[in-house]
């Protein structure tokens, strides 16, 4: 089998089983972006006005709603127009990890809704399959996708081995909802992250990674960075995910820096897309 890594984004879309996969895999095509964009702020109009100044340039804005302290309905109603204006898909990324019938609740309910507004969302499978099928029955009549956690970014973090590898196999059995994972590297690909299921017919995962930073190599709570070429290019992932390099930290920096910023971000992520298509 050649590497999902040979193909381009465009004929993955094509090709895609599931629709919102499809419709992130066409933007990045579209917009040649594979940059989301992590909005970490703490006021709705920071929120707002940063994911407006990054839209042209990135395929997805990532979120944490749950940090917002002056929330509302209008926040999502405002950030969906945005994403509507700029052609991108949005991701709250609530980590849920929950048995099956609480994080059916917490994604579909509360003050958030989440489901209703939310193109992805993600899930550690510490509690087992339930998880998956809690969230699919509120996310898969809604067309939304799930990534699960499979790795992560922090120093010491205990996604690895035998765990990533039950990721890859859970995220198998559900394959009408499960569009990929957050890793640090192609882990559908690995012999040892076989997980003992086989990979399906025209399966496809998109793998987004956080811990992306060309100025910074941590933050000194135990994030850790690389840059763009070595997620793209060297560990065959799909998306780079980047929030303090472009927002800068905070409330975020003037429009115009974030903008020089995003450019840059988007620039050496597909710079290294095209270098990888070619190797
Ligand atoms: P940063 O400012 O680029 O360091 O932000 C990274 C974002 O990605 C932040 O929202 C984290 O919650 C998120 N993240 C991460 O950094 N590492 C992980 O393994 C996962 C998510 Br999963």
């Amino acid at each position: 089998m050649p590497s999902i890594t040979t193909r381009t984004y465009a004929s993955r879309a094509a090709a895609h089983p599931i629709p919102v996969a499809k419709q992130l895999l066409e933007c990045m095509d579209r917009k040649q972006t594979n940059l989301c964009v992590s909005v970490d702020v703490t006021k709705k109009a920071d929120l707002l006005r940063i994911a407006n100044a990054s839209g042209p340039y990135c395929c997805c804005i990532k979120t944490h709603i749950d940090i917002v302290e002056d929330f509302d309905q209008d926040l999502v109603q405002q950030l969906q127009a945005i994403a509507e204006k700029h052609d991108f898909v949005i991701w709250e990324d609530r980590k849920f990890a929950d048995i099956g019938n609480t994080v059916r609740l917490q994604y579909s309910s509360g003050i958030y809704k989440i489901a209703q507004w939310s193109h992805l969302t993600n899930a550690h499978l510490i509690p087992g399959d339930g998880i998956l099928t809690g969230l699919a029955s509120v996310g898969e009549p809604l067309g939304r996708g799930l990534l699960l956690l499979a790795e992560m970014s922090a120093a010491g973090n205990l996604a690895t081995g035998e765990y990533t590898a039950k990721n890859v196999a859970a995220a198998r059995r559900y394959p009408k909802f499960v569009m990929g994972f957050v890793a640090m590297k192609r882990v559908d690909e690995l012999e040892a992250t076989s997980g003992g299921v086989a990979p399906g017919e025209g399966e496809d995962f998109v793998i987004m990674t956080p811990g992306v930073g060309l100025d910074s190599k941590g933050d000194g709570m135990g994030q850790q960075y690389r840059t763009p070429d070595e997620v793209i290019r060297e560990s065959g992932c799909d998306v780079i995910i980047v929030g303090r390099g472009i927002y800068g930290g905070g409330s975020g920096r003037p429009d115009e820096e974030i903008v020089e910023q995003c450019k840059r971000y988007r620039e050496a992520g597909w710079t290294a897309y095209e270098q990888r298509l070619k190797q």
